[in-house]
């Protein structure tokens, strides 16, 4: 268990309810039925209607408003990801914070996401620098966040991580929850 100030991430297990995760996916798997990118965004309009809309998702951004949602599908088969970051050096102090609601199992096999704790505090690699983010990171130990559906893997999007190789035959979904602090 991290600290956000610190290791830039929590894991809240079992946050969300079943009933909201199953209704959460559904929605979402019937999105990314519509394409075949691994990520897609939600349309503001779908935002402000349940299940998206629900108390349960808007508590986890305590005093702060959702400012973007994405659905993120890593497929059967889909390879591991370079090591990044969502937001830039440039963009300090962080003023939104994200929060990955896992959806399916997350494991080994299918590629359950990697993170590098206390990253989110590394200011002299910038998002760009790919090749100098995966030497740094290799001097560091990383987690890989395994979980079950309604964990909710709270982090700092300066947070180095990615997402593994997918090696089942279904696909291991999260909605991602942008909050943004109030301005
Ligand atoms: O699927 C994951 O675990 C992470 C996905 C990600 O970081 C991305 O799509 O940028």
């Amino acid at each position: 268990m991290g600290t956000l100030e610190l290791d830039g991430f929590v894991l809240l297990k079992g946050a969300l309810a079943p009933a909201l995760v199953d209704a959460l996916r559904g929605e979402c798997e019937r999105a990314m039925a519509r394409t075949s990118r691994p990520r897609a965004r939600v349309p503001l309009e779908q935002v402000r209607r349940r299940p998206f809309a629900d108390p349960s998702l808007l508590a986890l951004a305590g005093s702060g408003r959702i400012r973007d949602l994405w659905i993120r599908c890593a497929r059967p088969g889909s390879r591991q990801q370079r090591i990044h970051r969502d937001a830039s050096v440039s963009s300090q102090p962080m003023e939104w914070m994200s929060a990955d609601i896992l959806l399916t199992p997350f494991s080994g096999a299918n590629g359950a996401t990697e993170i590098w704790p206390g990253s989110h505090l590394v200011t002299d690699v910038g998002a760009a620098d790919r090749a100098r983010t995966e030497e740094r990171a290799a001097a560091r130990s990383s987690v890989v966040v395994v979980g079950e559906p309604g964990d909710v893997l709270v982090r700092n999007p300066m947070l180095w991580h990615r997402a593994g190789a997918n090696r089942t035959a279904e696909c291991r979904t999260m909605l991602s929850v942008e909050y943004a602090c109030l301005s």
